[in-house]
């Protein structure tokens, strides 16, 4: 049957293809037009009704980029960076949506989309080496090659309060949110959860809501956005740049428009110190994060004086001195985790409709039918949000049992921590490629996606090319890099602080161990790495 076949459901089929792509993201798509420039027939499976992936499902309000606009779409397209405006530095969700939209459009590649088609199973099937992939609603579908598109934080993770079906309102997770506005005016809203999700949530629904409680179990240090509206003329400019911007984010450490400064913090006098911070601190996106001291997220002094400026900060942005308190972390420093960048976030707690519950000191006991009992009091809400994270890096594998060579289970194998080849293979795992998986540099994502995505397609032209039908990461291959994936993570200050980024999620079980759960190294590092095996013949990696 050809890729091109109508896309209804749910009948139960078994359609045979070269690829399949689990995940219509930012990488799915992009994964698509690559495989169909090798002639790859090419289906790919999308859980939901539209494109987009994150950008599909996060669209809470206040959703929005924290990268540069113009640093975070597709670089490869000319066209359409001549054609796309940003309108606004960092884009909203509906607007990143629309983008990605278009670009289904523009390369017509919702014809080899399977939407509403959640993946449960992929078993490797030896003998005929094809992979069988089994969707929820019973459909069955057969591929040569198959390539998980499945994103980094992409399995929303709600806490287990007691109660929580008994809340007769609305209830939100941030990361599943609904296609329907919510109208939080005149509401009685309570937000669950601080990060970067929760922060931006909490800046929009504060400006309508009646009351908005916020519960806070560990404070995260925030950092203002700056974001701002991209007139004609001023978009037109940036147009002209977009060689010298992805150039740049080629370079940086984290493929970012902003990079450590080369300069250790105390080998600058304390006066130069601080008006460096005080720049960095007033200028736009993440340079006051990624674009601080070579040392901040090593040196533990380093650490503390720059934690001390933005400290100052929110004593000086928040008027209650109780409350600022609250609002400063007080178990890890200043970059340890993801930075929130905000927009007026620490501001909206001077208003007389925000409340700030401190859930570590008077935690969440239950929910119930009408709001939130703490340990100390008793709360009314009409609607509650649960910002309270993903599973990340790890939870969407898990939620699809993968079964390799013997019937191995990936969950099982990667039960004490996962372990990959440059995050895109697994040994075991013949014939599956994971575009963002594990042990992937991160950083501006839709970077590190261009780079894996080409990667892949230049391995999957090297592959069929000579005819191969199999091919499988070696351990010893696999062991070399999780080797330099540790080694690399030694000495970060972010290593000793539960966040995902440590793979730590309270609510999931077997996720209470810190581990290094991503590439910590640079993305030149890791591209070199990566190219070095292709370079050598695509080493450490067996075919036939
Ligand atoms: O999730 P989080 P997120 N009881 O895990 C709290 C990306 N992102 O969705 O810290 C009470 O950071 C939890 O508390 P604690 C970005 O990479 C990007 O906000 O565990 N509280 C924490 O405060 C980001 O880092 C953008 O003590 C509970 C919060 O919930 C990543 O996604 C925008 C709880 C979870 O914070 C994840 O961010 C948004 C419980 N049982 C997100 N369980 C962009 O701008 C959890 N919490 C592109």
């Amino acid at each position: 049957m050809s890729a091109a076949a109508p896309m209804t459901e749910p009948a139960i089929q078994t359609d045979s293809f070269d690829a399949i792509v689990i995940g219509a993201g930012m990488s799915g798509l992009y994964q698509l037009i690559k495989l169909r420039e090798l002639g790859l027939r090419t289906r790919v499976l999308e859980a939901g009704t539209g494109v987009g992936g994150t950008w599909y499902w996060n669209r809470y309000p206040g959703c929005r980029f924290d990268s540069e606009s113009y640093s975070y779409g597709y670089s490869f397209d000319q066209e359409l960076l001549a054609e796309w405006d940003w309108t606004e530095h960092f884009a909203p969700q509906p607007e990143t949506e629309r983008y990605l939209n278009r670009v289904a459009d523009k390369y017509d590649l919702r014809r080899d989309i399977q939407f509403s088609a959640r993946v449960k199973a992929a078993r490797w099937d030896e003998a005929g080496r094809m992979w069988t992939v089994e969707l929820e609603n019973g459909g069955l579908h057969r591929s040569r090659f198959l390539i998980t598109a499945i994103g980094a934080l992409s399995s929303p993770t709600m806490p287990s309060f007691p109660g929580m079906e008994e809340f007769r309102g609305p209830s939100f997770h941030t990361g599943l949110w609904p296609k329907e506005p919510v109208d939080f005016a005149g509401k009685r809203v309570a937000v669950i959860g601080t990060g970067a999700s929760g922060v931006q949530t909490i800046q929009e629904v504060a400006k309508t809501a009646a009351q908005l409680t916020v519960f806070q179990r560990t404070p995260n240090w925030c950092a203002p956005l700056h974001n701002g509206t991209i007139p004609p003329e001023e978009m037109a400019e940036i147009r002209t740049r977009y060689d010298e911007i992805f150039q740049r984010c080629r370079e940086t450490w984290a493929c970012f428009l902003h990079t450590a400064h080369p300069q250790n913090t105390f080998d600058v006098p304390a006066e130069e110190r601080r008006a460096f911070l005080e720049k960095l601190y007033a200028e736009r996106g993440f340079g006051i994060w990624v674009g601080n001291y070579q040392d901040m997220l090593t040196d533990r002094a380093a650490n503390e004086e720059v934690s001390r400026f933005i400290a100052g900060k929110i004593r000086e942005r928040v008027k209650d001195p109780q409350v600022a308190e609250r609002l400063i972390p007080k178990n890890h420093g200043f970059g340890t985790r993801r930075v929130p960048l905000e927009t007026h976030y620490y501001e909206v707690y001077n208003q007389p409709n925000v409340t700030l519950v401190d859930s570590k000191a008077t935690p969440i006991e239950r929910i119930t039918p009408t709001g939130i009992k703490t340990s100390e009091a008793e709360y009314e809400f009409d609607i509650i949000v649960y910002a309270t994270g993903f599973d990340a890096l790890r939870g969407a594998f898990d939620r699809i049992d993968f079964r390799g060579r013997d019937g191995v289970a990936l969950k099982e194998k990667w039960r004490d921590g996962a372990t990959s080849l440059v995050g895109m293979l697994v040994d075991e795992f013949p014939n599956m490629l994971m575009l963002v998986g594990p042990h992937n540099a991160l950083g501006n994502i839709p970077r590190t996606i261009e780079f894996n995505v080409e990667w892949v397609a230049d391995f999957l032209h090297y592959v069929t090319e000579r005819g191969i039908t199999r091919f499988e990461a070696s351990p010893e291959a696999v062991g070399e890099w999780m080797a330099h994936v540790m080694e690399i993570a030694q000495g970060l200050l972010s290593m000793e602080v539960d966040s995902w980024m440590t793979g730590v999620n309270i609510n999931v079980e077997g996720r209470q161990v810190r581990r290094v759960a991503r590439y910590t190294g640079s993305a030149e590092n890791y591209r070199a790495w990566a190219n070095g095996i292709a370079r050598r013949g695509y080493e450490g990696i067996g075919t036939s």
